[in-house]
């Protein structure tokens, strides 16, 4: 039996945005349930899950949530799927960032909100400085990860710490942030995925506004 995944808006969940990213990348077929966020769709969402978030993966009557309970659940299946490097080095860096975007940066998830279809630019002085110090340390473990391993991907081959970034890759295209030059082939990468265009395509598409996000920014902030 094919898998089920219940994901909010494509232009807004990033979280989503991780766990379809992960298995379409991973060839394996399921099929989407989309309840925008904070509309009547929305209400279904306890169905699926007493933790009332998405990502919410279905498997026949057992229900996964939180996109690296996701991943692991469906690795332990599917071995093939898009993992970690193999190399040790590798793997613990691998595993340390992905681990430090699920449970930090939270000074990106505030002041720069997945908006896939908007172009809003901004300065990076005009973030509050906890945000400026974690674009910084993305923009390092980026930098080097390249610089070590070589790219197409992070780490070389595609793996779930491309996975965990991915969306913020698309963060800072919506904001224009102005990153160094080390830090550039991970954006250009995630935009050349096909994956990637077809959710951003589909994100455009979406009529759901949500103001709170959409209208974060005051004209004055913006470049
Ligand atoms: N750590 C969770 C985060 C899930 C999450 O916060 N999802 C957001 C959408 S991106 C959500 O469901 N928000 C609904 C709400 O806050 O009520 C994961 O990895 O899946």
């Amino acid at each position: 039996m094919s898998f089920k995944l219940v994901i909010g808006n494509k232009n807004y969940s990033s979280w989503s945005l991780r766990a379809w990213l992960f298995l379409t990348e991973s060839g394996l077929p399921f099929e989407e349930i989309r309840l925008p966020l904070f509309t009547d769709a929305w209400q279904q969402i306890s169905q699926y899950t007493p933790a009332k978030r998405v990502p919410v993966l279905l498997d026949g009557d057992i229900r996964v949530w939180d996109s690296s309970a996701i991943w692991g659940y469906v690795r332990s299946q599917h071995p093939s799927a898009v993992g970690w490097p193999s190399q040790p080095q590798a793997q613990a860096t691998a595993r340390s960032i992905a681990a430090e975007m699920h449970s930090g940066f939270l000074g990106i998830r505030e002041q720069l909100p997945q908006n896939i279809r908007a172009r809003i630019p901004l300065e990076r002085s005009a973030l509050a400085p906890a945000t400026q110090q974690e674009i910084d340390r993305v923009e390092q473990m980026w930098t080097a990860a390249y610089g070590t391993y070589g790219g197409p991907w992070l780490f070389g081959d595609f793996s779930l710490a491309d996975v965990a970034y991915a969306p913020v890759a698309l963060r800072f295209v919506t904001y224009q942030i102005d990153l160094l030059p080390g830090a550039q082939p991970f954006v250009k990468a995630v935009q050349a995925l096909a994956s990637i265009q077809a959710w951003a395509s589909a994100a455009a598409a979406e009529s759901e506004v949500l103001d709170f996000i959409d209208q974060l920014h005051t004209p004055r902030e913006r470049v």
